[in-house]
């Protein structure tokens, strides 16, 4: 493929004719392909370079909800019974498959999402280990089972699903997320309607059609794409929905909760960020240095876990500061096709423009600006960003506050220990945060005190595994965590379950 030659001087050759695959897309609903009923579009561009259409897609509105709904419904009735080992097993033969396709599906995930291609490789690796991760689930699925305080009879509880649950999910992670709602979702027995992100709709598509390879039934996953006016609040609205899993803003997680109070629906948010690395001033400097460009600027800073913040040890901030500033400069900007790019675009104009107008911010907050800092239009046609570092921030300054999303971070000097982790949890959000220092007491210290769902000892705030809940603490979530086990509290409820096999009325509390 042309794509695996790019040619660094000549980044943006790569068209969709490059790809075999369709470029007109259409929804799934009840094991069909169909258009929208509207019969409306909307088209998915390279953030590397507009003017390459990825393809044109369904623009859905509540007609075409309530038509995944009812399929979703009436599947139900099948898949529920359906035994959770044998739903392993699709999900064991879609993870073959994403196996046998991930290359690729990374070249198309960077051509339409952006980020560089080992990235886009690592976020459909972490699709296969949730897929393969779901699928043994179908043997385990524990519940307890327990003695009961009178004589024979039995308890235990079991793990009943929930029925039709609406995914909706950000373009970051463009087939990581969906799969950490969807897999988790089909393995505890739910039918679902995904609705992704209007900005990477190709790799839901991708993962959607590999379940229908893999055998899941008609109905059983539905796909609708399109705004959040017209899809995600009629699928907030609709009365057979009992879960809504959501990543997104916390603005928008914000309004999602609001909309599902009237239904009582089961709500579980993943939200917003604004993660901070800790550098003590014993800790190894090259490596932390290391674990902050690949946490600022790894994704272009688009990842809710991304370490917009540096609090830095004022004994060491001179020496962090000038090897921050040293090794940005080197850091490549471009395609995320090229080798040697390390930093892509950001995903869209309207993006741009915000990322653009928070180092306005900055600058006019009285921040130094000591890196970056503009649009790069050197780097390619499309949304391209410098990778940007603000020094001499305070911990109060907006920029050291709101979650730009973008590859934007700010070294805030401390003078101490507590004063760093004072800083740290000085912050509405509390997903992820990273200490480097070599000394035990400060690091345990540390992840008994941060206030986030993720703590990171001398590595970044990014990397989570699927095997471990991913999740937020204060407005980040409400609660719930995304992936492990506890996904499964997220896609099932619980019921306890006595047979009394005594022939006699026995009266719990009073009988024994
Ligand atoms: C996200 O940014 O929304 O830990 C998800 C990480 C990835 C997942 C990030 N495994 O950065």
């Amino acid at each position: 493929m042309a794509a695996t030659q790019a040619n660094p001087q000549a980044p943006f050759e790569i068209k969709p004719s490059t790809f075999s695959g369709q470029t007109q897309f259409l929804n799934y609903i009840g094991g069909q392909w169909v258009p929208a009923k509207s019969g409306k579009t909307f088209q998915s561009l390279n953030p590397a370079d507009p003017s390459d259409v990825i393809g044109v897609f369904p623009a859905a509105g509540p007609d075409d909800v309530n038509a995944a709904v009812a399929a979703a419904k009436t599947a139900y009735e099948t898949w529920r019974l359906t035994p959770a080992p044998v739903r392993g097993e699709i999900l064991f033969r879609a993870g073959q498959i994403l196996i046998e396709r991930k290359e690729e599906l990374a070249r198309e995930m960077t051509r339409e999402m952006g980020k560089v291609l080992a990235e886009a490789r690592g976020d459909v690796q972490e699709v296969i280990d949730m897929t393969f991760y779901a699928a043994g689930e179908g043997r385990r699925l524990f519940g307890q089972t327990v003695p009961s305080e009178l004589q024979n009879k039995f308890a235990m509880s079991v793990r009943a699903p929930l029925g039709v649950v609406g995914l909706i999910t950000p373009w970051n992670f463009p087939m990581a997320i969906p799969s950490w709602k969807l897999m988790p979702a089909l393995i505890c027995g739910n039918t679902c309607v995904l609705k992704p992100a209007s900005d990477t709709p190709l790799l839901s598509h991708r993962l959607v059609e590999i379940l229908e390879e893999a055998g899941i039934p008609k109905g059983v996953v539905n796909l609708v794409y399109g705004s959040g006016r017209e899809v995600g609040e009629p699928l907030m609205a609709h009365k057979d929905v009992t879960l809504i899993s959501f990543t997104g803003s916390t603005d928008v997680g914000r309004r999602v909760n609001e909309a599902c109070a009237p239904t009582f629906k089961r709500v579980s948010l993943e939200m917003g960020g604004k993660n901070a690395i800790l550098i003590m001033d014993d800790a190894n400097l090259d490596l932390a240095v290391d674990g902050v460009l690949w946490g600022a600027f790894g994704t272009s800073g688009q990842r809710c876990t991304a370490a917009s913040r540096v609090i830095v040890h004022k004994a060491v901030h001179a020496q962090v500061r000038d090897k921050l500033v040293k090794r940005i400069g080197e850091l490549k900007l471009g395609y995320g096709l090229n080798p040697d790019v390390k930093v892509g675009p950001v995903i869209n104009e309207a993006s741009l423009k915000k990322i653009l107008e928070y180092i306005e911010i900055g600058k006019a907050e009285g921040a130094t600006l000591l890196a970056g800092g503009q649009r790069d239009t050197q780097a390619g046609p499309g949304w391209f960003v410098q990778p940007t570092l603000f020094d001499n921030v305070k911990s109060t300054m907006r920029v050291a506050q709101e979650e730009i999303f973008g590859p934007v971070t700010a070294l805030i000097p401390v003078n101490d220990f507590k004063e760093a982790i004072e800083v740290a949890n000085n912050i509405q959000f509390g997903l992820s945060t990273a200490i480097y220092t070599k000394n035990v007491n400060q690091a345990f210290t540390a992840l008994r005190d941060l206030e986030s769902g993720l703590c990171y000892v001398n590595a970044p705030t990014i990397g989570a595994e699927v095997h471990l809940p991913f999740g937020g603490m204060k407005d980040t979530g409400n609660g719930h965590r995304d992936a492990g086990s506890t996904s499964l509290d997220v896609f099932s409820e619980w019921k306890s379950l006595y047979v009394d096999y005594s022939d006699k009325l026995q009266r719990a509390q009073i009988d024994h």
